[in-house]
């Protein structure tokens, strides 16, 4: 019954094809590589035209669903895409919004294309890189319809139905594919909380639009809603609940020259900063000429309010922004007719102009809020002293401590079991957690090229201040001087005295404390050492099992049940260890050690931001999100890292 709308693909179109067989090709070029990442982008690619729809008030209901077998349907309710034929070209629009590179968004005349995916793309790279695609567009009381293979349309568009009178008002668009393994042979398939956090951002800077999302892989599946009536301020709100507040949200949305700029401010009485910025929806995680206006209008303002005020005393100087930017939450989110990135991978904005826009915006609204609120303003202006007078201090200790190490570099610490290779590239130090693993650890250990430095777990743990602090830690202390690098701003790669730095933890809940605590310090003094690579997780079994006269040791809990099933379960004795003490030291060389058998983790720069994020809150002054946090960790905290 399907009948013919447009004329079917002809040679003509070679061009087009040839398009999608460079996006083939070189998936890099276009959606930066075949990992895990650029499969997600996938989705966010398709899902980023149904956001354009929203943005344009054209839809306010997006769904995403992941079948069993890794197909993803993203529905919406906006127009449609357009199915008429092209004026210029032959065929259905819809059929060259879905096969030609870069024809997303150029049929909308009047609007413009602001969410934009991540290379500017279109649906049709996805589609190039799908095993098979099929959309369904309802408009005009009819639905539409077209598959493809591996981009290619395996026929023209067809009718596929009409809708019943009192439906016949109804319009969307839905698309389906698979992603082609052919293409992306490392990954396994999408990471459930990954796409969750960039759909819950969607929704944040999309106002008013429904995003549901849901994982069918498993049983029972998975499901997550976002709607924000309030968008970013409802972020900001996110972001701040586990912490106490100093004042209700600050926001603000202008146009200005045709930009369009959305501010959210809220101080806490948090440390850490939590700003993001969005460039067309686009987290730009690098920031740019958006979050740079941001700041400097906030320490502007703070800055002639306070002496204004005379909170400020004449003899003082001007807060630095860093001053003002401590338990600062806030986002900015822009949107621009021509977006100009720094990068393929749009994750800084460039657009010069956009730095005055924001802070003009920013300022005059923080600065009326400071104005109307003299009670709320004082307490903003007392935190960016404290900041101030900590930071002061701070710079005090951290150069004692750079200096002391520098004088302390040729005696190593004494708790340090050294190896005898002197070339770091072959040399490895582990940090273990407690001085019992520590003795371990030192006797098992293959001393040519392992070191051993045992940290007293106890005394970082109950460390409850600013992280600072820590720096004047004795264990801290024998750390940097151990690793020979230096910090913060003196931090250099030249002295590194091992090129793999292995943080040993007890699999339990103290062990994943101390171990967010030691990624936090060296995401926060030594981050090069983790760009670089040389920071691991060295990973522990959970279980010993005997069977017979053989051993075998699990690392997670699948494994376990895995081998128990193997060994048909019949007379297994099942040891669980509860830390590393409780291993021998032929054991822990054998399961955590020895290169040959051992699992490392290497630590990237996200999970140790997540750590930074994490340690905020296990720190943060608010009480009740860290025992939370224990909790509902405690259960899972063996496969923390797994
Ligand atoms: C071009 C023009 C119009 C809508 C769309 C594209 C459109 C694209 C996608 C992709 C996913 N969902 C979408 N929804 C709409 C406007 C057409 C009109 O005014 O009828």
């Amino acid at each position: 019954m399907a009948n013919q709308v447009t004329s079917h693909y002809e040679a003509e179109d070679i061009q087009v094809l040839e398009g999608l067989e460079a996006v083939r090709r070189r998936p890099g070029m276009y959606v930066g590589g075949t990992d895990i990442k650029a499969l997600h982008h996938l989705i966010y690619e398709v899902v980023d035209n149904s956001i354009d729809e929203a943005l344009a008030g054209a839809c306010d209901y997006i769904q995403i669903v992941i079948h069993p077998d890794q197909s993803v349907t993203v529905v919406d309710n906006g127009r449609g895409i357009p199915v008429a034929p092209h004026p210029e070209k032959k065929i259905s629009t819809l059929e060259l919004v879905m096969t030609t590179l870069h024809a997303g968004g150029k049929f909308d005349g009047g609007g413009y294309k602001v969410s934009g995916g991540l290379h500017g793309v279109g649906v049709s790279a996805v589609n190039a890189l799908s095993e098979w695609m099929e959309v369904e567009v309802k408009r005009d009381g009819k639905v539409y319809r077209q598959r493809y293979q591996r981009g290619k349309p395996s026929r023209s568009v067809e009718v596929v139905a009409t809708l019943p009178k009192k439906r016949a008002d109804e319009r969307g668009t839905k698309t389906t594919f698979r992603f082609d393994p052919a293409i992306f042979k490392e990954v396994d398939g999408y990471r459930y909380e990954t796409l969750v956090q960039r759909l819950r951002e969607m929704a944040f800077v999309t106002k008013g639009v429904t995003i549901h999302f849901l994982d069918e892989r498993q049983v029972p599946s998975r499901e997550m809603t976002f709607y924000f009536e309030g968008g970013i301020t409802s972020f900001v709100r996110y972001l701040n609940r586990n912490r106490g507040v100093l004042h209700p949200v600050v926001y603000v949305e202008k146009e200005i020259n045709g930009v369009g700029v959305e501010v959210a401010v809220q101080y806490s009485d948090a440390y850490a900063e939590s700003v993001y910025s969005f460039a067309n929806t686009i987290h730009t995680i690098d920031g740019g000429t958006h979050l740079t206006g941001l700041r400097s209008a906030l320490t502007r303002t703070i800055n002639d309010y306070a002496r204004k005020q005379s909170l400020l005393k004449e003899n003082e100087q001007n807060f630095s922004g860093e001053d003002t930017r401590e338990g600062l939450t806030a986002i900015v989110s822009i949107k621009h007719r021509d977006p100009q990135f720094e990068s393929q991978t749009k994750v800084k904005l460039m657009n010069a102009e956009v730095k005055s826009q924001v802070e003009a915006v920013v300022g005059d609204s923080f600065g009326t809020f400071l104005e109307e609120n003299p009670r709320q303003a004082k307490m903003v202006i007392q935190k960016c002293l404290t900041s101030s007078r900590a930071r002061a201090a701070a710079r005090q200790a951290r150069d004692l401590v750079i200096r002391k190490s520098a004088l302390e570099s040729m005696t190593l610490p004494g708790k340090l079991a050294d190896c005898a290779e002197r070339d770091p590239n072959q040399a490895e130090i582990y940090i273990v957690e407690g001085d019992s693993a520590g003795g371990s650890a030192k006797q098992g250990r293959d001393r040519r090229f392992q070191a051993i430095l045992p940290l007293r777990g106890k005394i970082l743990n109950t460390e409850r201040a600013r992280l600072d602090k820590i720096l004047n830690n004795n264990e801290v202390k024998a750390l940097i001087t151990a690793l020979g690098t230096g910090i913060g701003d003196d931090f250099s790669l030249d002295g590194l005295r091992y090129g793999r730095i292995i943080v040993m933890c007890d699999a339990d809940v103290d062990g994943a404390h101390i171990r967010t605590l030691l990624l936090t310090f060296f995401f926060r003094y030594m981050q090069p050492l983790i760009e670089a690579g040389h920071l691991y997780i060295a990973q522990p079994p959970l279980y010993r099992l005997q069977h017979k006269k053989q051993i075998h040791y699990a690392y997670t809990e699948e494994d376990k049940n895995a081998l128990l099933k193997k060994l048909n379960g019949s007379s297994v004795g099942i040891q669980r260890y509860k830390g590393l003490g409780e291993m021998n030291p032929e054991q822990l060389w054998e399961t955590t050690m020895d290169p040959e058998n051992r699992t490392l983790l290497q630590v990237t720069i996200e999970d140790a931001s997540a750590a930074d994020r994490t340690f905020d809150m296990l720190m943060g002054s608010a009480v009740p999100p860290r025992k939370r946090f224990i909790q509902t960790h405690a259960k899972n905290v063996r496969n923390l890292d797994v």
